[in-house]
């Protein structure tokens, strides 16, 4: 496998260059740490490292150096596709070189043979309560196989520390390759006829899950393909990202670790802000009947913040301007959908929403993020069960969080393990400085 062969031949020149910077400046500081930020979530506590995405807080998320407009366009597309292959997207995050068709190809090749799902995962989810939330059976499904993960089965035999990175890359490709699958099967359980619609052996991984909640039409493919290439990663500090790595950074397997950044994801202020956030929209329009006035909508939105509540879909800890993964799917329904009603809605969100959060004064950033527009497109193509919307997220999380656990096992990364303090040592440390 090419994949394999060029991160093993990148791997000693890596090694070298962390040893060094370790070696010889491991004493340098990056920063200071206030008391604000211990109690404060560690908001800008720079301490965690990846090379494979970066968030600048004017700008948003480059995946290895290249904008979301520039991973669009030079990644390879499927052959009339106006969105690219998500296997190129993996490969690139991997290895960190733009991939060649031929490349992307190989990982979803790669996907395609190692797609199947054992029975076992399918009778987790059959029997668990037909109301159970859908990232709830997401997150049973990777967990259960966990009895898979060749990584723990290697570490019991006995393996070398060098060597932590293969299984890991091996478990990371079966368990990607069988995401789509997985949740396409747990959105036919719940809101189908409960039949599993087989694989099409021609499409790609993400067209495949188009095809398997059974909408085949070109444009719902692109949009599949976009949606978890804009969702895939946001480096390292977000919860599901940060979760997984904490997990998988006691050399627990990546089935494991990333079962547990799933159950972050599933929280209100992170992935399921999406649910949120289309639930919120659809309340505009029963409310007023249609797209609501300027007026109508900053009267409304004044209300919600009144009593108390979040404007899901805005917001977000490190960016401070509109999300790009936001302006790339507003521009995507601008082409397809720009007369539908929900999109529209959306659209007025936009316009009035960051104003009256400017003017309330508490956010830092007033600007939409990923999740306030996602439902809209998703609900336009015929998915309206909203609660499914968190699970598609985590579909396009894996890539990243996967892709991170190989070089954090390539680089012998540690367990993580932050210092607590307490009040009473935070009021000392106070009082000293004054
Ligand atoms: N609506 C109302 N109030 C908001 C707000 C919003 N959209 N965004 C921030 N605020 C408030 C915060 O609740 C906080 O209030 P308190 O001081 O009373 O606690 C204050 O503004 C300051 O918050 P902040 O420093 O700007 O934001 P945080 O870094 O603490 O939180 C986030 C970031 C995303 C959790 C927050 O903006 C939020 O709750 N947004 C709505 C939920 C959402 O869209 N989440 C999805 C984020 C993207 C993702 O992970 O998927």
């Amino acid at each position: 496998m090419e994949l394999k062969e060029k991160l093993a031949s990148q791997l000693p020149g890596w090694r070298e260059r962390v040893n060094k910077l370790l070696n010889e400046s491991g004493e340098v500081k990056v920063g200071d740490v206030t008391i604000g930020q211990v109690y404060g979530g560690m908001r800008d506590v720079k301490s965690l490292v990846t090379d494979i995405s970066y968030v600048d807080p004017s700008e948003g998320i480059r995946f290895r150096g290249y904008t979301i407009p520039e991973v669009l366009e030079k990644l390879p597309k499927p052959q009339g596709a106006v969105m690219p292959y998500v296997g190129g997207l993996y490969y690139l995050l991997l290895i960190g070189e733009m991939p060649t068709s031929q490349q992307a190809l190989e990982v979803e090749e790669e996907w395609r043979q190692r797609a199947r799902i054992p029975q076992f995962v399918f009778d987790v989810l059959k029997a668990l309560p037909d109301q159970a939330h859908p990232m709830l059976l997401f997150s049973a499904a990777i967990l259960s196989l966990q009895h898979e993960s060749l990584f723990a089965r290697r570490y019991h035999e006995g393996m070398r520390r060098e060597e932590y990175w293969e299984p890991m890359l091996e478990d990371s490709l079966n368990l990607t390759a069988k995401l789509p699958a997985i949740a396409a099967y747990i959105y036919n359980l719940k809101y189908r006829h409960g039949v599993p619609i087989p694989a099409d052996p021609n499409l790609d991984w993400a067209a495949n899950f188009a095809h398997r909640i059974d909408i085949s039409s070109a444009e719902y493919m692109d949009l599949s393909r976009l949606y978890f290439i804009l969702h895939s990663d946001h480096e390292s500090g977000n919860a599901s990202a940060h979760v997984t790595h904490l997990a998988a950074s006691t050399l627990s397997d990546i089935y494991y670790a990333f079962s547990a950044g799933l159950n972050s994801l599933a929280g209100p202020l992170h992935g399921l802000a999406n649910q949120e956030s289309i639930i919120y929209l659809l309340h505009l329009l029963k409310e007023f009947g249609g797209v609501p006035s300027k007026e109508q909508l900053r009267q409304h939105a004044w209300e919600t913040l009144n009593a108390g509540q979040v404007i899901p879909g805005y917001g977000h800890a490190v960016l401070r301007k509109p999300d790009p993964r936001f302006t790339a799917q507003l521009e995507y329904g601008l082409k397809y959908m720009p007369d539908d009603e929900i999109f529209r809605i959306a659209r007025m969100v936009y316009e009035v929403v960051p104003q009256v959060l400017i003017e309330q004064g508490k956010a830092k950033n007033p600007s939409p993020n990923v999740d306030a527009i996602s439902g809209a497109l998703q609900y336009h193509y015929g998915v309206r069960e909203f609660d499914f919307y968190t699970v598609m997220f985590g579909v396009g999380r894996s890539l990243g969080v996967t892709a991170n656990a190989v070089w954090a096992r390539a680089l012998g990364q540690p367990i993580e393990r932050p210092k607590s303090l307490t009040t009473a040592m935070l009021e000392d440390i106070a009082c000293n400085a004054k």
